[in-house]
């Protein structure tokens, strides 16, 4: 599922619904926000926030879109930057870098392992063979410092398509919150000779792949039974004798019978349970 914020300028952006937005900024050549939240990104959405600095020949834009999926025995989260555009027709080298971070909240579950990738592919596109440009990326995943990645320098007349990636394994978060922070750093040097551009049409990525363990037991129902506000108190118990044994509560609002919330009642164990509860131990035996 995505929900889909996207917003034409800065101006739209800032009042935007940030609350699922990446925390984007821009400094070098244009500045850029910064704009947006870091979230955390609940399992199960999608957004994206577009941006838009400069003007004409000399401008960027782009869209920074971010997923968190999760499935019965894993989690993926992604970070993209795509649809983007820097051109310019400086005489002289310009430099725009790009910073992206974004939280993603995780299951309740345990990691087992987390592995990462970043990389991005576009194209240079040159009117003048005396035009170059670059790019570069770091990215930190949690803890863990990724080894940049660089396209080198690229030149010659047309498009030059450019490739970089990692992958590797990181630490485990120990949280429920795992944090990617991307840097992208691009070059231009138009050479006063025309219009240069650096185009990414789709892949500039971070992606975390989580393997995750199985669910938590469910925890118990509280031992206010009868929801009164009372606990710890014996009519609980005397109320979840009596409605196990078939009868009426005291109060008008009691509990479910499945007090250790296993699926299964009525169930001696859910008796059993809440007399454990009730005298301090835990919900699990
Ligand atoms: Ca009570
Ligand atoms: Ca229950
Ligand atoms: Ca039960």
């Amino acid at each position: 599922m995505r929900l889909g914020i996207i917003a034409a300028g800065l101006a739209l952006l800032a009042g935007a619904s940030s609350g699922l937005a990446a925390v984007v900024t821009g400094t070098g050549v244009h500045t850029i926000g910064p704009f947006g939240t870091t979230g955390p990104l609940q399992a199960g959405v999608g957004g994206a926030i577009s941006f838009q600095a400069g003007s004409g020949m000399d401008s960027v834009s782009g869209t920074v879109e971010f997923t968190n999926n999760a499935s019965s025995s894993s989690q993926s989260f992604t970070l993209r930057l795509t649809d983007f555009t820097f051109r310019s027709t400086s005489a002289t080298p310009v430099t725009l870098q790009l910073n992206i971070v974004q939280d993603f909240a995780l299951d309740s579950r345990a990691v087992l392992s987390a592995r990462t990738s970043h990389q991005f592919q576009g194209s240079g596109e040159f009117v003048s063979a005396l035009q170059s440009g670059q790019m570069s990326k770091t990215s930190t995943h949690e803890a863990t410092m990724l080894p940049a990645i660089s396209s080198g320098s690229f030149f010659g007349l047309g498009f030059m398509d450019f490739f970089a990636s990692h992958n590797q394994f990181v630490v485990v978060p120990t949280d429920q919150i795992y944090r990617i922070n991307a840097t992208y750093t691009f070059v231009l040097r138009p050479a006063g000779a025309g219009v240069a551009t650096i185009r990414i049409a789709n892949t500039a990525v971070d992606s975390a792949n989580l393997v995750l363990g199985p669910p938590p037991p469910p925890p118990c129902d509280t031992i206010d039974f009868n929801r009164d506000g009372l606990f710890p108190d014996d009519r609980d118990l005397v109320d979840f004798l009596t409605v196990l044994a078939g009868g009426q509560c005291s109060e008008p609002a009691c509990n479910d019978l499945d007090f250790n919330n296993d699926g299964l009642f009525p169930d001696d164990t859910d008796l059993l349970t809440f007399l454990r509860v009730l005298a301090g131990g835990t919900c699990a035996p």
